[in-house]
């Protein structure tokens, strides 16, 4: 057998298991072997190890590119390539509709025009529903799934230009329930927040810091449990998006022990920074303002790394929803004339580039196994979102890799905005020391990024990121089980 490209010396790593002496074969963009002294030709690249992992692809299944409310964010090109500098080989970011949308069939066709020809990494869309009309959910969800592979949905509880009433969820898991699709569920107490945000300003309390007391854990915990009661009731697969809370994850967790469809995500975020973040001076703490907020205490973040370990977590992604920190003009978002004005940030970071490298400094620390990092943040995105190809070291899978240094090899080093490759003035995880980090990452075959040669080398070849239909779910999924006689219309 001819091979493009052999991957040799490396611990092949997947979710269920550690494979050590063997070698990856690929051909076409395609993993067709794995087994031991592959034969090289004349034609065949060669790639060693050196005893590095070899793990799949990253896949971000939770990124913001170039949504309307990320206006000084970053393009599909900057942020794909910052995506492939950290190890991530596909995307799934969101077509966001606005509540005046009477139909999202030309969002959808928006956003995959900002996408197509720009993306240096695989990528498939979510939809953001904000206006759930019926002709939208009878008619345009069907044509998404069967026409596009838009297998998802993202739905808030939140935000006053997002947020839906219980019902309309519900009216919408009728319809995701009958067409396979998951449910991704920003989970937050509205009127909570709202009347805390409304008594701060009253107060003057408007810095960045109160950003974090208007959004408590409990608010994040009710709206967890409601969003389970009605994913229960309507038999129907969700995801709780962007978890940062015990007491929101020990919720899910209960749910999953009774069998429950229920899916939980978190964000790097939540495992490394708390909410004295947001205090700094100059304004400083503005760069570290996302939803839910960071919380107060150094166990949150272990209860976070320990629902990962636990399964509690099915994925892992960035929630990349980043925005610039000094905007031309010397303007910053979130200042209103010259005073912060924590409502007015931006919510969210960027964070494309460092997820992998911080969840791998997980494995380092003995916190998770190469396992768990496999199955949160390649495999379990990929089969809750139906990219059936993808998350998985195995023949016939797509040949996404990501290679890292075998331990000992790479100089400790503290990471500063520069070496980053997205278009942000900054990053939170700045200053933090890092002794590994993706050393190649491969999409279907091609190095698209070799940290200590070429560097980003996929603009060699263009950008050759492919739009993928995604497929269903292949977790468990609706059950047929009811909480009593009366059935969701089919
Ligand atoms: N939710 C997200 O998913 N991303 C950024 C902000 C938010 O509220
Ligand atoms: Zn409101
Ligand atoms: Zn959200
Ligand atoms: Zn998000």
């Amino acid at each position: 057998m001819e091979f493009d490209l052999i991957i040799r010396n490396g611990v092949i790593a997947n979710a269920s298991d550690v494979i050590t002496g063997q070698e990856v074969g690929v051909k076409n963009g395609k993993i067709t072997c794995i087994g031991f002294g592959l034969p090289a030709s004349d034609s065949t690249s060669v790639i060693d190890a050196e005893g590095g992992f070899i793990t799949p692809g990253g896949l971000d299944s939770h990124v913001h590119l170039q949504q309307w409310n990320t206006p000084t964010g970053d393009t599909w090109e900057t942020g794909s390539r910052s995506a492939v500098c950290g190890g991530t080989t596909t995307v799934i970011a969101f077509a966001s509709q606005n509540k005046q949308h009477q139909s999202v069939l030309p969002v959808v066709n928006d956003y995959a025009a900002l996408a197509k020809d720009n993306s240096s990494c695989d990528y498939a869309l979510h939809l953001i529903m904000t206006n759930p009309t019926p002709t939208i959910v009878n008619e345009e969800l069907p044509f998404l799934v069967k026409e596009h592979g838009i297998t998802s949905v993202k739905l808030y509880m939140t935000y006053d230009a997002m947020k839906l009433r219980d019902r309309e969820i519900l009216d919408i898991m009728v319809a995701t329930r009958r067409l396979g699709m998951t449910t991704m569920i920003h989970a937050e107490n509205h009127d909570m927040i709202e009347l805390i945000i409304e008594t701060l300003e009253a107060r003057g309390q408007t810095d960045p810091y109160y950003h974090s007391v208007a959004r408590p854990q409990l608010a994040e915990a009710e709206a967890t449990y409601r969003a389970i009661a009605l994913s229960e009731m309507m038999d129907t697969p969700i995801l709780l998006v962007h978890v940062s809370s015990e007491a929101a994850a020990k919720h899910i967790r209960d749910a999953q022990t009774r069998l429950l469809p229920i899916y939980g995500e978190t964000c790097p975020q939540y495992l490394y920074l708390l909410s004295e973040r947001l205090k700094g001076e100059n304004f400083e703490g503005a760069k570290c303002v996302c939803s839910p907020p960071l919380r107060e205490k150094p166990e949150d973040l272990d209860h976070m790394w320990t629902a990962i370990a636990n399964g509690t977590f099915t994925t892992f992604s960035s929630d990349h929803a980043a925005s610039k920190f000094n905007i031309e003009g010397g303007k910053r978002l979130g200042l209103v004339n010259g005073r912060p004005f924590f409502k007015k940030i931006p919510n969210g970071l960027p964070g494309l580039e460092t997820r992998l490298p911080l969840l791998y400094k997980g494995v380092q620390e003995g916190r998770i196994t190469i396992n768990d990092y496999v199955r949160v943040a390649c495999s379990n995105p990929a089969k809750l979102y139906g990219l059936h190809t993808k998350g998985a070291i195995m023949p016939g899978y797509d040949a996404d890799f990501t290679i890292w240094y075998p331990e000992g090899k790479m100089k400790p080093f503290e990471l500063t905005n520069d070496m980053l490759h997205h278009d942000i003035d900054y990053s939170p995880f700045e200053g933090m020391t890092f002794t590994n980090w993706p050393r190649w990452t491969i999409l279907r075959g091609k190095v698209v990024w070799e940290r200590d040669e070429g560097g980003f080398v996929a603009k060699r070849g263009g950008a050759w990121g492919e739009y993928v239909k995604r497929g269903s779910s292949t977790l468990r999924g609706s059950r047929n089980v009811f909480v009593n006689e009366w059935r969701p219309p089919i």
